[in-house]
């Protein structure tokens, strides 16, 4: 067992060999067991939808090429491309519902403990959704809010209200291709009805409905879960924070949060401020109580409050075995169920806390919005408790400093000040070439792929070459662990048009955007730079491409393919796109989807090569703007550098 092989961040290295030492197994020991894994699983062409099945495709051409039912690779990879988008667009989309029951409850006072802290982004919304806000209070206007955004899920009829964000002609190739999204709910029990046995069996087709079940997702469920967030949280503005498993505090109760809501984060956060829980810490001997994220969750907090990130998916184990955890809390998605073995090996308890998420043989702690300060009171109350039962314990001393905070309206802040926010410098220095496009690297943590290493040197080498990189999720964990969030250290590999933007404007080359539903900010920064003007009219004109080269969930499958269907390039890992072993699918959306929808699929594991690929297409789209023009050197005076909008 090589640690460095497994991961290219220090402090996993160095847990990974005190874990080796110790006989303590994570999940690249379970991914050496499972090796090697099944073939048909791979490429995607075994089918266990009907009790006719389980079938298999032979991707050699000697065995059978159809199944019992006489499927061929055509459309079980096609059903089962459609399945894994389904499943991904239901994780973010019941996240973001989860959020509008919490925010209706809000408005009509029965979650006490939670309050709407964006007020001005409340407001904005309710005149998108057309709800009156004239002579009304803001709970009155909240609830309606709510009301609407709840109904977006399930609603019989219409489409997705969030999807008239997205530039006309973008609204237009959707509904001449008949995908506009309607209701969440209606599109992902559409896609389980097409793929049953028997119903779509035209590959074509098939993939269709998954870009209208993506969309669903991405212009709605996930853009909902964001803004309600938002408005309830605050929107993030940047603000400092640290990132990796050194941010764990050998004389403090330690609390990690981990998972994606922060219904429930929110308020341990706010239970670890409480004067009689700190008062209780001391008398155990700690000297305070230190919340650190895990995941998504941890994206969540750094972004609104500071709280530190003890590390991305891979991390979770491994911040256990530091043996320095009093209490880990989980809620939804991306939590191993090998936590409940390596808890055991130390005195960590695991709580979970979502009903619909709970673990055999761990504590659950139902949290309700009623009583949510109350639980997480509860929960901080249990850490305290058992910093008595520490052993060993052995904290790597990893950390770095990071910015993080970057929404689309702190984004636009920035560019363009309080009077005058707006995206034009943005787009300004993308058609005078300082910066050449903007490469978004979103993504979580893959045993099969040295942790943190491809998201770190793709960002390295696109902001090399004056891309400015925009990132979520635990990519973002990994730039943080990186350096690459802290200004100073990532503005120094920046190519020259690119670093002098952003020190003009005051803005890192690398922009931590939030945690996976928050891709849905990427839309909306990207429609928005559309209504700036001057590079095109729709998302697909735009030097833009994203990368996703460690993913894990299905719920990157739902990320890709809206991306994809909003006009964007999106590249995966190789060994992590498992619906290839059909030629047609393969071409289709690998090439001929572009003609349909402006975007496509790719593969590369190399990021150097995933960087050339994603600067050929931004410099393709860049010659078709007609900006690619070689504008004649110019010695600028006083009065006319003043005018100069960098
Ligand atoms: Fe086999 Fe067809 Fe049933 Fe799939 S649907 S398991 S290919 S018989
Ligand atoms: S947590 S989905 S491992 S980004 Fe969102 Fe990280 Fe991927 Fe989970």
């Amino acid at each position: 067992m090589d640690s460095k092989k497994r991961s290219s961040d220090k402090a996993a290295q160095e847990m990974i060999s005190r874990m080796a030492e110790s006989n303590q197994q994570n999940a690249w020991d379970r991914l050496d067991a499972q090796s090697p894994q099944c073939g048909f699983g791979k490429l995607g062409v075994c089918c266990r939808i009907c009790t006719m099945g389980p079938c298999r495709i032979d991707p050699f051409g000697e065995g059978p090429q159809v199944g019992v039912c006489g499927a061929d690779a055509d459309t079980i990879v096609a059903r089962n491309f459609l399945r894994a988008v389904a499943a991904g667009a239901s994780a973010h989309s019941d996240h973001g519902r989860g959020v509008a029951e919490v925010f209706i409850a809000a408005a009509k006072g029965e979650a006490p403990d939670y309050q709407f802290k964006d007020t001005t982004k409340l407001y904005k919304l309710a005149e998108e959704l057309g709800v009156e806000t004239k002579d009304r209070q803001i709970n009155e206007i909240a609830e309606e809010i709510g009301k609407i955004a709840l109904a977006e899920f399930g609603k019989p009829e219409g489409n997705q209200l969030m999807a008239r964000r997205a530039p006309k002609p973008r609204q237009e190739i959707w509904k001449k291709l008949g995908i506009t999204p309607r209701a969440v709910d209606r599109e992902v029990v559409e896609a389980l009805h097409r793929s049953t046995m028997g119903v779509d069996q035209d590959y074509k087709n098939i993939i269709l409905h998954a870009s209208r079940t993506a969309l669903a997702d991405g212009w709605g469920g996930s853009m909902l879960a964001t803004e309600l967030q938002d408005i309830l949280f605050g929107t993030p503005y940047p603000g400092r924070g640290e990132v990796n498993l050194g941010v764990l505090k050998k004389d403090e109760i330690n609390i990690i949060v981990h998972g994606h809501e922060p219904l429930l984060s929110e308020m341990i956060v706010a239970a670890s401020m409480d004067k009689d829980l700190l008062a209780e810490a001391k008398k155990v001997g700690a000297k305070g109580i230190n919340v650190a994220g895990i995941c998504c969750t941890a994206n969540e907090l750094l972004m609104r409050h500071g709280v530190p990130i003890a590390g991305n998916f891979l991390n979770q184990e491994l911040a256990v075995a530091t043996g320095a955890v009093e209490v880990m809390a989980v809620d939804v998605q991306c939590v191993m169920q090998g936590l409940s073995e390596i808890t055991k090996c130390f005195h960590t308890k695991l709580i979970t806390t979502a009903d619909k998420a709970k673990m055999l043989g761990v504590e659950h702690v139902a949290m309700e919005e009623k009583t949510a300060l109350k639980t997480a009171k509860e929960v901080v109350k249990k850490a305290v408790e058992n910093y008595k039962n520490r052993g060993q314990v052995h904290i790597p001393s990893e950390k770095q400093p990071a910015v993080i905070g970057f929404s689309h309206e702190s984004i636009n802040y920035m560019l363009g000040g309080k009077f005058r926010a707006s995206y034009r410098p943005l787009n300004d220095n993308i058609i005078n070439g300082r910066i050449r496009g903007i490469g978004a690297i979103v993504g979580c943590t893959n045993p099969k792929i040295q942790q943190d290493y491809t998201h770190t040197n793709l960002a390295k080498e696109l902001i090399k070459r004056d891309v400015l990189v925009v990132t979520t999720g635990c990519a973002t964990i990994a730039c943080g662990k990186q350096a690459l969030l802290n200004p100073k250290e990532a503005l120094a590999l920046a190519g020259p048009g690119l670093r002098e933007v952003c020190e003009t404007v005051g803005i890192a080359p690398v922009l931590a955007c939030g945690s996976c539903v928050d891709n849905s900010r990427l839309l909306v920064a990207c429609s928005a730079i559309v209504k700036e003007g001057g590079l095109g009219e729709d998302l697909a004109d735009l030097p833009v491409a994203g990368a996703c080269l460690e993913s894990i969930t299905e719920k990157a499958f739902a990320i890709g393919q809206y991306f994809v269907a909003s006009g964007v390039l999106v590249i995966f890992a190789k060994e992590l796109f498992p619906f290839v072993g059909s030629k047609n699918v393969y071409n289709y959306l690998f090439n001929e989807i572009e003609k349909d929808m402006g975007g496509r699929w790719a593969v590369e594991t190399d990021p150097v090569k995933a960087a050339d690929m994603m600067l050929e297409r931004i410099e393709a789209k860049r010659e078709a703007l007609g900006i690619n023009v070689e504008k004649e050197r110019k010695l600028y005076d006083m009065e006319e550098r003043r005018a100069l909008t960098v």
